[in-house]
């Protein structure tokens, strides 16, 4: 079968990791693409971020029988639009939805333009369902998918617990000729690897350790090692929910990469903790390439911490900056703003950083995102089925009420990129202080909307993105 598989672009930009700070290779799409190539099926990855015009033209061009989407809660929106273009076009290629948001929210991708809907680990149920297809067989009963039935859509029952080696390598082939545009700042190009999945902490805001119920399930080193040597890029971003929370495997690791001498510079998620829990181990693996970490500090408030379930201290935060800068590798410091902060909250935020010097401060804000536990009953704006517009959870909206004005708390917000804009700079990131005006006034308009409404009373109304 013709197989297409699109990564969507955003309805709007995202100032800090978003469309603006990172481009980075679709490694959930080369996943599912190797799993059907296996298959025999013909397959092709149409990645919208990079070509946002060529919709229409691929499907004329390729006429794929069977097309899926990934994406975030943001791309919830976009991905049903894309797919009623497809079901316009070709009205007889079968959709699937997958991804984050299709795992834990299915329902709202049980619309006309969907066929399926995958949850979870996408590679195993994908090759089902393009099987069932080559048959002319009914796609039904998968475990893991939802399948459109004329009574609706029914499920397949759960998926067996997931095992990374038994997969196939992402299929790197597949996006040969957009890879020298794959990037995160001034990494460039990078290739994304997936070593782990799953976290055994149980932070309050986070998605992903409800995903895996708090497993850890770790791949081989040698089929570790083995897929980095034949990737291209000097850049690796590890995807892995938390990288260094095993150290006695990311020992191995580190010499095993030693030993392979395999010249590359690596990006990866780490807890605060872990990173202090052994300092040879960071210095073993600066030597060996880790250039940068991505840690979420989150907030600077013992009590928010606490409320987060975060399990680390301001001290420590402090200790964690200082250790990574004797060492050498950067920082990307993530923040997490509560709707509550009030001014002063701000302030201290700023003062923070400044004080020890965060070289790279990034934003978000405190967002309901699916697989928190969090109820969606405060979320402001709503799409007209009364489900949240999930176009807003991009992390840099507040979609839930704030203690400020949400003007004033816009503005707040917008600042502390404003206020920290030349240690991005540096970054030769393409933000640049046109767009957080743009931004802002879009911001602007959208929060006096949603604050007109709420003080008149009426109901939510569809609203769309700023
Ligand atoms: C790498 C990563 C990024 C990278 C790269 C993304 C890219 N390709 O450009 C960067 C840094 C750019 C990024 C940015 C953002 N990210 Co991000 N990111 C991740 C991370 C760490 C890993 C995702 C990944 O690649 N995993 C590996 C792949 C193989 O796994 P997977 O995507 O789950 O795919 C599997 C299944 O889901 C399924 N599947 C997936 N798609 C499909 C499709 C089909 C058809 C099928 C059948 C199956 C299937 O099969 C796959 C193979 O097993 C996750 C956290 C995590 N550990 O999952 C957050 C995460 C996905 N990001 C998140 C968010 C919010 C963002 C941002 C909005 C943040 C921001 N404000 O800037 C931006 C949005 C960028 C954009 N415009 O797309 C959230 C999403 C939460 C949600 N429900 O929306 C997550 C979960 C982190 C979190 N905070 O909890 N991100
Ligand atoms: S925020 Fe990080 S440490 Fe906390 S549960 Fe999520 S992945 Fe684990």
């Amino acid at each position: 079968m013709r197989v297409l598989l699109v990564y969507p672009n955003a309805s709007k930009e995202i100032i800090g990791w978003g469309d603006l700070g990172a481009v980075a290779e679709p490694i959930a799409l080369e996943y599912v693409g190797a799993g059907a190539r296996l298959d025999g099926h013909d397959v092709r990855i149409l990645d919208l971020r990079l070509h946002p015009g060529d919709l229409e033209s691929t499907l004329r061009d390729f006429q794929p029988e069977a097309a899926g989407v990934t994406g975030y809660s943001m791309h919830v929106l976009r991905n049903l639009e894309i797919c009623r273009s497809i079901k316009a076009v070709l009205p007889s290629c079968r959709t699937v939805a997958g991804g984050h948001h299709a795992t834990l929210e299915p329902i709202d991708f049980h619309e006309p333009e969907i066929d399926f809907v995958v949850t979870g680990e996408g590679v195993r149920p994908f090759r089902a369902i393009l099987a069932a297809l080559a048959r002319g067989a009914a796609a039904s009963g998968i475990p893991g998918v939802w399948s459109r039935s004329e009574a609706g859509f029914v499920f397949g029952g759960e998926q067996d617990s997931i095992e990374l080696d038994a997969l196939p390598r992402p299929d790197r082939s597949l996006t040969a000729g957009d890879r020298h545009r794959y990037y995160i700042d001034w990494m460039r190009p990078i290739a994304l690897l997936r070593t782990t999945v799953g976290c055994p902490f149980r932070c309050s805001f986070c998605s992903l350790w409800r995903i895996m119920d708090g497993h850890y399930v770790r791949r081989e080193i040698d089929a570790v090692v083995e897929e980095l040597r034949a990737i291209e890029e000097r850049f690796v971003f590890f995807v892995d929910d938390e990288a260094f929370i095993d150290s006695r495997r990311m020992w191995a690791l580190a010499e095993a990469i030693e030993q392979a001498d395999l010249g590359k510079h690596y990006f990866a998620y780490s807890r605060i903790d872990s990173l202090l829990r052994d300092l040879d181990l960071m210095r073993l693996w600066h030597r060996v390439g880790l250039r940068r970490l991505f840690i979420g500090i989150e907030t600077v408030s013992e009590n928010q911490l606490r409320e987060y379930n975060k399990r680390q201290k301001r001290d420590e935060i402090v200790r964690a900056l200082e250790a990574a800068r004797e060492i050498g590798i950067s920082l990307f410091s993530n923040f997490i703003i509560h709707p509550n902060s009030t001014k002063k909250d701000f302030d201290d935020l700023v003062r923070f950083i400044e004080q020890n010097d965060v070289e790279y401060p990034a934003f978000t804000v405190l967002t309901p995102i699916p697989g928190t536990g969090s109820s969606y009953d405060d979320v402001v704006a709503r799409q007209p089925n009364g489900r949240p517009n999930w176009s807003y959870f991009d992390l840099q909206h507040a979609v839930t009420p704030t203690a400020l004005p949400p003007e004033e708390f816009a503005r707040e917000y917008e600042n502390l990129y404003r206020v920290f804009k030349s240690r991005y700079a540096s970054s030769e990131s393409e933000l640049s202080l046109q767009h957080y005006r743009d931004r802002s006034e879009r911001l602007r308009e959208h929060y006096m909307r949603i604050a007109l409404r709420a003080l008149g009373g009426s109901p939510p109304r569809p609203t769309e993105p700023g």
